[in-house]
């Protein structure tokens, strides 16, 4: 039973079976005048706060709920530790609202207590691009859960959402709700293995020593593909188009632009990293491959506080082979001291997942669209859409 997402406009699962269900908006949009007003009221000790995300002492507080109330694994040894500088990034693309940057305060101490954000993105869904909001960072302090305050920062977001006269979301969540419009599977590269297992991340496997491990995950010191670097700002629109033809191949992916790519894809330090195969001869960019930044605290280990994890983004190979472009991009992670890799099965990644060896973790990934439905669902393969 789900008392919240029952009364909400989401493939339901008592629906599934229901072969008259057209894929697309589940409900039409309502005339913007009929859009609530006001705010959903609090409980009394609390009041919403619009954030300001250029305020570094807000950006302090906020990283502060994420860092200690945010997302852990399922046997709390671990939790996201998204950097000031990565939220910013992630909050603050081309044309963002920041009506949709929601913080929740106690009225008299002024404590952050729970936040939730989106940002505006185009989707496209088959051949339909569809202007969507993308909610990420919805966090709720842990002396303040089940008190059942998720569904008002929920309805919160979408009020604000729809008063900018978008209709539809995308979100992920570990938790299974209705309804997944596919399941994920995150994929973990060990780049420096002692420290993994020293911190209870990974194992020993049985009839291995460290120093037979060590060997098996060591890496060359520097990219081996000629004409492997960095990407800079000159290279956005031939970036923009090799990306463009290569996520048209997926029935859900996002519709970027130049603006987009700049802003998602051109490197900043410990936010998100892109590098690509300028060919020495006719200096065309044939590839591309890219990783976002996301530390997680270590909880509980005396020698370790932090992971530094590298998450796979976008990739695009048409001349140099997709394994051995994310062969690259693991040298480059390792040269830069992160301790391990990860990568969704999205896309076209199981062609590489194995054989670099990766191996399965235990969480799930489960990707949602709010307000439009796809009947059937896709696979992980034939989602083109990485979220933070
Ligand atoms: C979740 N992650 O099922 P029902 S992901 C959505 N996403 O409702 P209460 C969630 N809904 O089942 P708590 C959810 N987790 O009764 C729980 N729910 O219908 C639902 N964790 O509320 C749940 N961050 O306040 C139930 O629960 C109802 O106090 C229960 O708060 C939940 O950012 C939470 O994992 C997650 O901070 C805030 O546990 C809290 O437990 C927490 O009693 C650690 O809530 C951090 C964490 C979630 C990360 C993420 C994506 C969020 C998407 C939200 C949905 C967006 C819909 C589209 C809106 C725009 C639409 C337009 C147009
Ligand atoms: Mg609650």
């Amino acid at each position: 039973r789900h008392k919240f997402w029952e009364t909400q406009p989401v493939g339901q699962f008592r629906d599934a079976a229901d072969t008259s269900l057209p894929d697309g908006p589940i409900e039409p949009p309502t005339p913007l005048s009929e859009v609530r007003a006001d705010p959903y009221p609090l409980p009394a000790a609390f009041e919403w706060l619009t954030c300001d995300l250029d305020d570094d002492a807000f950006l302090a507080d906020l990283y502060s709920l994420l860092a200690h109330n945010y997302v852990e694994d399922d046997e709390n040894m671990f939790r996201f530790n998204y950097s000031p500088a990565f939220l910013r990034w992630a909050l603050k693309p081309p044309s963002f609202f920041r009506a949709w940057h929601i913080g929740v305060r106690a009225k008299e101490s002024k404590k952050l207590v729970a936040f939730i954000s989106g940002v505006p993105a185009r989707i496209r869904a088959r051949d339909d691009v569809v202007r969507m909001a993308e909610i990420n960072f919805l966090c709720v302090h842990k002396k303040l859960r089940s008190k059942r305050l998720a569904p008002v920062l929920i309805r919160e977001v979408t009020r604000r959402v729809h008063q900018e006269n978008i209709w539809q979301a995308a979100y992920t969540a570990g938790v299974v709700l209705p309804t997944p419009i596919t399941t994920c599977r995150y994929w973990h590269r060990s780049l420096n293995p002692k420290k993994l297992i020293d911190v209870g991340f990974s194992r020993l496997g049985p009839r291995m020593t460290m120093s037979r491990t060590v060997r098996l995950y060591k890496l060359p010191d520097a990219p081996l593909t000629p004409g492997f670097r960095r990407m800079e700002l000159r290279d956005v629109a031939a970036v923009t188009r090799l990306l463009r033809a290569y996520l048209a191949r997926f029935v859900v992916a996002p519709d970027f632009d130049e603006v987009d790519v700049e802003h998602w894809l051109l490197p900043q330090e410990d936010v998100v990293d892109s590098y690509l195969v300028e060919s020495p001869e006719t200096h065309e960019v044939t590839d591309f491959c890219s990783f976002y930044t996301l530390p997680s605290s270590v909880l509980n280990n005396a020698n370790y506080a932090t992971l530094k994890a590298a998450y796979s983004y976008y990739n695009v190979s048409t001349k140099t082979p997709l394994q051995q472009l994310m062969n690259d991009a693991l040298i480059v992670a390792k040269q830069k001291n992160y301790d391990v890799f990860n990568a969704l099965d999205v896309m076209e990644n199981e062609s590489f997942l194995k054989e670099l060896k990766f191996g399965p973790g235990d969480g799930q990934l489960h990707y949602y669209l709010y307000n439009y439905r796809i009947r059937n669902g896709i696979k992980p393969s034939e989602l083109g859409l990485v979220l933070l």
